[in-house]
């Protein structure tokens, strides 16, 4: 009699059925009023007393599992019916969700942000919408000077002291009023200018100003910074070269060109044949600029920089077009790295 329940139990363990009709048999047969645990059930009392205790453990295995065969086989069958019937190919790998990428300023910016930002520089912010002290006259810019002309600056409404900031220099002006030396501060921004848009202009433009004030900070701190930087952007065997200019709000003033990397300085369209690129505009603040915001300029002095976006990005990636940043053309963003 054990042997037949074990012999069962094979039996219940290994079947398969293909339909829910055969696993409606199979439960009859097993689980059914005449089936064959009832047949066991039955034939307990015969079964002598000291064998009693072992059948019933043996009945009630084959029970159980062919209870259990009957629900996970139902399951099975009713799943795989379902996807039939919704036509689905669950072996079909999924298709893949189309991931957007960061606009080639924004890695640009991220980019200058860090190498500043390992020098100790910290980050600051401010309005776009400025009034004419921070924009212009904290920064010494003189009444008459024609960067503040309606042709370059766009004013809100007949206000002349609402306006949108020109420079981040603006940011740099709150800083120094909120902040005691000494400071190192790095300003990224959107800046407006009354400009015909073109290839190489457009009235809203990005910039990366930065400001250090210390105790005897010298000419030689701000060149050394730059080639600093210009060595972790453009690469380590990058060349500055520092010409004389002309800011308001610096004295002296200098534009600094990197040796261009395209051609290697060979000559090439990028550089114009000079093997030189204009990157940025630097200088030492002005002791006016750096009273006009309650820093004592005879104990502080520092250096000041800015630097346009579109241009290092243009020339990172070899851009031609300006407008190209801000047409948001999908199979021009597509092409910059995925972050
Ligand atoms: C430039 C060039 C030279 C500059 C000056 C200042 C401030 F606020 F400290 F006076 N911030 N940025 C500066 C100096 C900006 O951009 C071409």
């Amino acid at each position: 009699m054990l042997n037949k329940i074990k012999e069962h139990i094979l039996l219940v363990e290994n079947f398969e059925a293909k339909s829910l009709e055969l696993v409606e048999k199979f439960r009859i047969d097993y689980l059914g009023k005449k089936g064959v645990l009832n047949d066991f059930f039955a034939a307990f009392k015969e079964v002598p007393n000291t064998e009693k205790k072992e059948f019933g453990q043996f009945v009630n295995e084959l029970k159980n599992k062919a209870q259990e065969k009957v629900n996970q086989l139902k399951e099975n069958l009713e799943q795989s019916e379902e996807n039939a019937g919704s036509g689905l190919d669950l072996t079909m790998s999924g298709e893949s969700m189309r991931l957007g990428s960061r606009h080639p300023l924004s890695i640009v910016k991220n980019e200058i942000v860090e190498i500043f930002a390992r020098l100790g520089f910290t980050i600051s912010e401010g309005p776009e919408i400025e009034d004419d002290w921070h924009n212009f006259s904290a920064l010494n810019l003189p009444e008459e000077h024609p960067a503040r002309d309606m042709q370059d600056t766009f004013f809100i409404q007949t206000n002349p002291d609402v306006l949108l900031r020109t420079h981040t220099s603006s940011v740099q002006v709150r800083y120094m009023e909120k902040n005691p030396a000494p400071i190192r501060t790095l300003s990224p921004g959107r800046v407006f200018r009354n400009e015909a848009i073109s290839a190489r202009a457009h009235c809203i433009f990005h910039q990366i100003e930065g400001l250090y004030i210390d105790e005897n900070v010298s000419f030689a701190d701000l060149k050394q910074t730059l080639l600093h930087f210009a060595q972790e952007f453009f690469g380590k065997e990058t060349e500055i070269r520092l010409r004389p200019s002309y800011f308001p709000f610096t004295e002296p003033s200098a534009e600094v060109d990197i040796s261009c990397n395209i051609c290697k300085s060979k000559g090439c369209n990028i550089c114009k044949y000079t093997g030189w690129v204009e990157i940025l505009g630097c200088g030492m603040v002005d002791p006016n600029v750096l009273e006009n915001c309650g820093i004592d300029s005879k104990k502080y002095s520092g250096f000041a920089f800015g630097m346009g976006v579109e241009r290092i990005t243009m020339l990172k990636y070899q851009i031609k077009d300006l407008r190209l940043f801000f047409e948001n053309d999908i199979r021009f963003l597509e092409q910059f790295t995925k972050a």
